[in-house]
């Protein structure tokens, strides 16, 4: 084998640019690296950047190469992006027109002794994109707000590489995958895996499935200390491997993470697989309100707790395992045990997927299709049919792999433009074909995976309104950012699951400064503007603080607030929709992370670091939880406990004025199920005085707690108390240990400085005469920038 990944040169068709270029890698980055262009993420830079994907490019590199033994040699490339004429000694050997896809290339005829040249000529994706968009029988809309680039539906490459309403559009391109030449034998193509599980033990069946198959040979398997030899007598062939007490797999909070090896041996070389033995069905039965939508894993209902995964980062060789790991396992510490990675993405590596399993997180996997209409010509659909069978195949093994869904929003986006409506049967009839094509070649490759049609979707063959109905399937939920709803109205509906809901703040100040200068900081500047891509969405950041909160001082104080407000929006809806459980049995909100310094729906800044949303995340997500809910003058404390065994609850009610005098109200202790919500205790809100709160703790005895306030009234309505907050730092093992102490009743007290610091706990409510001590985590080198800069904000700090 000959890799080829490494040191390439990337140049321009007009000879302006001659850099080196890493591949795997984007070629932005590459000229980014190389001092030509300034950094696209900074300031309004991205409009400069554009020009870029305008040009043909090209990237070279030599290799020596020797063939004694006169061998059959061919080319192997994966994740090209996307357009793309590959030549070895000035010879087109391959070309490629889809991102997600690997391709191989007969190469004997070009390759000579010694000194080769290999050269990748990306054409111009956005040039090549109207091209397409030209030949087409009609035309093929895209969501012109979305997407600044326009024609990005005509590629099969990352659709929001041409713009989103959180992303940059810089259209890169790149190769991210592999680049290599192989020697033309028998080796492993693609591994099938199908569990069948019965009383203590487990039956596997695997489909093998060889490429360059040209005469019987011996695989060797090995699993769990057990060698077994199978005679492979065709390019496809069946197997059978029979576990005796298996150890099983379990998401997050329900048991181990066992993975399984399995070793794969033909003709000494080794695949791995790593596989974990569970059990996951989807239940969709007709119920006497529509139809449910719930996970069983190993005959366990199961709760999802997540959010919307997109790419890591706008340009790809930003994209790394650690930082990979540490947003995963943000996810895993805000108590999620579900991630949907969403169509308007990219197909995950191996590696992220065998994080997700090793840290027990499902994932609901679309295929990459969102918002726009697609072609659906022969020349298309074959193209995505050779997808979704790579990707089937290359996937199907990942014990965290939950859902096929076969695109994001592609139903509604029929209604979303002009032509669509008025020509609806020609868009109607390309859209079946599309969603027939993934659907029949998803099971004809895995005739077990789990498939649902769309995201949202009342079901399969029901193309109804999965943005307000919510008697079925999985919901998509937008009418509190979207269409200005208050946050109460999240209560109005009882989705049976929300796969899409989310509200928008600002990037927390330490990722501000890294992209603007102190005279940008006005969320009109044009500087603040560029970086919010949803139009008009500063301004509803704007106008629902004003409904909630007293004005923020100050840009600071604003940037603050929008994220305590972000983070109240979202809890009201998952408060809610988790206490109507198991009638709704699951939420994911739009969305964990950031592909640039953007303002947008996210819990985590980009480069990983904890909005103070994703603080109250990690409190509404916990698997034991109590929420206090106002209906029909009642407040209502809701219970649910979403791990598979009961635990008792102790609930403990307060009253507090604002100067944060506490008056116990009631205690209730019950035992908890699994399945289902319980109610531990109604109080009528006429018990509550005018300035007075409720506060709220819970004990459980699986160790799990919490303790939160309600507001019977907006926020704005309160009269503060200067609540004076006390910070005290001492350094611990290299780790700032924080002591907080307030005058009066403290809201929202959220600690923040100029770097990405990891705290055990954050946003907290603080009472007088208690103190909380709080860890911080720091890069050692960055310990003195954090302490230097530590400042603690409340709600009174910011607004009176
Ligand atoms: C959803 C997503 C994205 C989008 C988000 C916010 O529906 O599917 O397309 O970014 O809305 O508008």
């Amino acid at each position: 084998m000959i890799n080829l990944s490494g040191n390439w040169t990337l140049t321009d068709e007009n000879n302006d640019f001659s850099v080196q270029m890493n591949i795997p890698g984007d070629a932005i980055s590459a000229l980014l690296q190389a001092n030509k262009i300034d950094d696209p993420y900074y300031g309004k830079n991205e409009y400069d950047t554009r020009w870029i994907a305008q040009r043909v490019w090209s990237i070279k590199r030599t290799f020596e190469f020797t063939n004694l033994e006169n061998e059959a040699f061919e080319l192997n490339v994966s994740e090209v992006d996307c357009l793309a004429k590959i030549y070895i000694n000035s010879k087109l050997v391959l070309e490629t027109n889809n991102a997600f896809c690997e391709f191989f290339a007969d190469i004997d005829s070009v390759l000579v002794e010694g000194i080769n040249e290999i050269e990748i000529e990306f054409l111009s994706n956005t040039e090549q994109a109207s091209k397409i968009q030209n030949q087409q029988p009609y035309y093929i809309p895209y969501l012109e707000f979305n997407c600044d680039i326009p024609d990005g539906n005509m590629l099969r490459k990352t659709q929001c590489d041409f713009g989103w309403d959180w992303n940059i559009a810089l259209a890169p391109f790149g190769l991210y995958g592999n680049i290599q030449i192989l020697k033309k034998s028998a080796r492993v193509q693609s591994v099938l895996v199908h569990q069948v599980h019965a009383v203590d033990h487990v039956e596997l069946q695997i489909d093998l499935e060889i490429i360059n198959f040209t005469r019987s040979c011996e695989v060797d398997f090995e699993i769990d200390g057990k060698v077994l030899t199978h005679l492979a007598s065709s390019a496809v062939s069946q197997f059978v491997i029979e576990i005796d007490h298996p150890k099983l797999w379990w998401p997050v909070g329900w048991g181990d993470q066992y993975l399984y090896e399995l070793n794969i041996n033909l003709n000494d070389v080794k695949t791995t697989k790593k596989i974990g033995l569970r059990q996951i069905k989807l239940l969709t039965n007709q119920d006497e309100i529509g139809a449910e939508f719930m996970f069983e894993v190993n005959s366990h209902k199961l709760y999802a707790r997540g959010a919307n995964w997109i790419p890591q980062d706008a340009l790809h060789s930003n994209i790394t395992q650690e930082k990979t790991r540490q947003l995963l396992q943000s996810a895993l510490d805000a108590n999620m045990n579900m991630i949907r990675i969403w169509g308007g993405g990219r197909y995950e590596t191996d590696w992220f997927y065998d994080m997700c399993s090793q840290m027990g997180i499902l994932v609901w996997q679309d295929f990459m299709f969102a918002c726009n209409i697609y072609p659906s010509d022969q020349h298309f659909l074959d193209n995505v049919a050779l997808e979704v069978v790579q990707q089937v195949k290359r996937l199907n093994t990942h014990s965290c792999l939950a859902l096929w869904c076969g695109d994001n929003e592609l139903i509604g986006a029929l209604n979303w433009f002009d032509i669509t409506k008025q020509h609806r049967d020609r868009y109607l009839v390309g859209y079946d074909r599309l969603n027939r094509t993934i659907e029949q070649n998803l099971k004809q490759t895995d005739q077990h995976a789990i498939w649902w049609p769309s995201s949202p979707s009342p079901g399969p063959m029901n193309f109804g309104d999965a943005w307000h109905d919510d008697r079925s399937g999985d919901m998509h939920f937008w009418d509190v950012w979207h269409s200005g709803k208050s946050f109460d109205h999240y209560r109005s509906i009882k989705p049976r699951f929300c796969s899409e809901f989310g509200f928008q703040s600002f990037p927390s100040m330490h990722i501000i400064k890294q992209f603007s200068q102190e005279k940008d900081w006005n969320i009109a500047s044009p500087i603040m503007e560029s970086h919010q891509k949803n139009d008009g969405g500063n301004a509803r950041i704007a106008e629902t603080m004003f409904r909630y909160f007293r004005f923020p001082n100050g840009f600071e104080n604003f940037v603050y607030l929008s994220q305590i407000q972000q983070g109240l929006a979202i809890r009201t809806a998952v408060e809610y929709w988790r206490s109507i459980k198991p009638h709704c049995m699951g939420t994911l909100y739009w969305q964990l992370n950031d592909t640039w310094p953007v303002a947008s729906w996210s819990s985590l800044n980009h480069g990983g670091s904890w909005k103070a949303m994703h603080y109250m995340v990690k409190r509404f997500y916990q698997p034991v939880a109590v929420f206090a809910i106002e209906k029909d003058g009642m407040i209502q404390f809701s219970c649910v406990n979403d791990t598979i065994i009961s635990t008792d609850v102790t609930l403990d009610v307060s009253i507090c004025d604002l100067k944060g005098n506490t008056k116990q109200l009631t205690q209730r202790i019950q035992t908890i199920t699994t399945h289902t919500n319980h109610i531990l205790l109604e109080i009528p809100v006429t018990q509550l005085a005018e300035e007075e709160l409720i506060i709220y703790s819970f004990n459980a005895t699986n160790g799990m707690s919490g303790q939160d306030h309600f507001s019977l009234v907006p926020y704005k309505s309160l009269d503060l108390q200067d609540s004076q907050i006390k910070m005290d730092t001492k350094i611990v093992d290299d780790c700032i240990h924080i002591e907080l102490e307030s005058q009066a009743l403290a809201l929202f007290a959220t600690i923040e400085c100029d770097v990405d610091v990891s705290l055990s706990d954050n946003v907290l409510m603080l009472l007088p005469g208690y103190t909380q001590t709080i860890i911080l985590e720091v890069a050692k080198e960055h310990l003195g920038r954090a302490m230097a800069s530590l400042r603690v904000t409340d709600l009174y700090s910011c607004c009176y």
